[in-house]
């Protein structure tokens, strides 16, 4: 799986760059070592509190396909877990593999998962917009949610329905009233939460992670059509599929993964 997110990289020009070269002390992704994790008992239950009229579009940015809020007021929020502030929804996206034997970016005791969900939020409290929050320590919070293959998400399948729309690199379809809390698992009351960073460039290192012990289930089905979208545009001649558009793992660096369950 590594060898195939590396593949990635070599092969995409979006991760190519500076921004790659190795430097950062909070890097994303990483592995979670269960048993190296360490149970905190200040850990609160998160609170997400989404309104479904704030969905406004989908978009293929070329790397993923995301579902974009509107976040000029505090309708959509994040708070409690290991956050001190109120978090607002900015867009939420996904990583796959083009084999249901890898495609998450996070890792449980090196288990790779098909798919994985990111929901984007950052903090309103501290600041006024995302380009200002995502330059800063506790600017953002990220959910991660593991996909495993299971029975069809019902959920998800309004989504699905829309992806041959934004098939292209650069297209965009207007998409309302989703409610995201749809795409959490049933317990959301377990997690583990590390500092790290975006895993595309900016590669910024402004991101406490939430990842959700419980994956949710989609089915084989809904992972192939997030493998028909492309990485190109319309114009480009060598169509490529979007497939693999995951980072590879980061050194740890001497950081604590903290559980909110034992
Ligand atoms: S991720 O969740 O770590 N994979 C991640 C990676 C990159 C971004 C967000 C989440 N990028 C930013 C862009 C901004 C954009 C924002 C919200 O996402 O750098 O330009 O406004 O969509
Ligand atoms: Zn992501």
């Amino acid at each position: 799986m590594q060898e195939a997110g590396e593949f990635t990289m070599k092969m995409h020009p979006m991760w190519q760059g500076p921004l790659v070269a190795p430097g950062g002390n909070r890097q994303s992704p990483i592995d979670i070592r269960v048993r190296k994790s360490v149970f905190d008992p200040h850990l609160m239950p998160l609170i997400p509190e989404y309104d479904p009229r704030t969905c406004s579009q989908v978009w293929n940015n070329g790397y993923s396909f995301l579902v974009e809020y509107n976040d000029t007021t505090d309708k959509s929020t994040l708070k409690g877990g290991p956050l001190e502030d109120v978090f607002r929804l900015c867009q939420f996206h996904f990583h796959w593999g083009e084999s249901n034997a890898w495609g998450s970016e996070h890792t449980v005791d090196r288990r790779l998962f098909p798919a994985e969900l990111h929901m984007v939020h950052w903090n309103s409290n501290k600041y006024k917009l995302f380009e200002e929050a995502v330059m800063e320590e506790n600017g953002l919070a990220v959910i991660g949610v593991f996909l495993k293959i299971g029975k069809r998400h019902e959920g998800l399948q309004k989504l699905v329905d829309v992806l041959p729309a934004v098939r292209h690199k650069d297209s965009v379809v207007e998409f309302t009233r989703f409610d995201p809390a749809c795409l959490l698992p049933a317990n959301i009351d377990d997690y583990w939460t590390y500092a790290g960073s975006l895993t595309t460039p900016p590669l910024t290192e402004a991101v406490t992670w939430i990842i959700m012990k419980q994956p949710i289930e989609v089915s084989h089905e809904q992972l192939a059509v997030f493998r028909s979208l492309l990485f190109t545009s319309a114009e480009e001649e060598v169509q490529k599929s979007m497939v693999n558009n995951f980072r590879v793992q980061q050194p740890l660096k001497g950081r604590t993964v903290r559980s909110s369950f034992t």
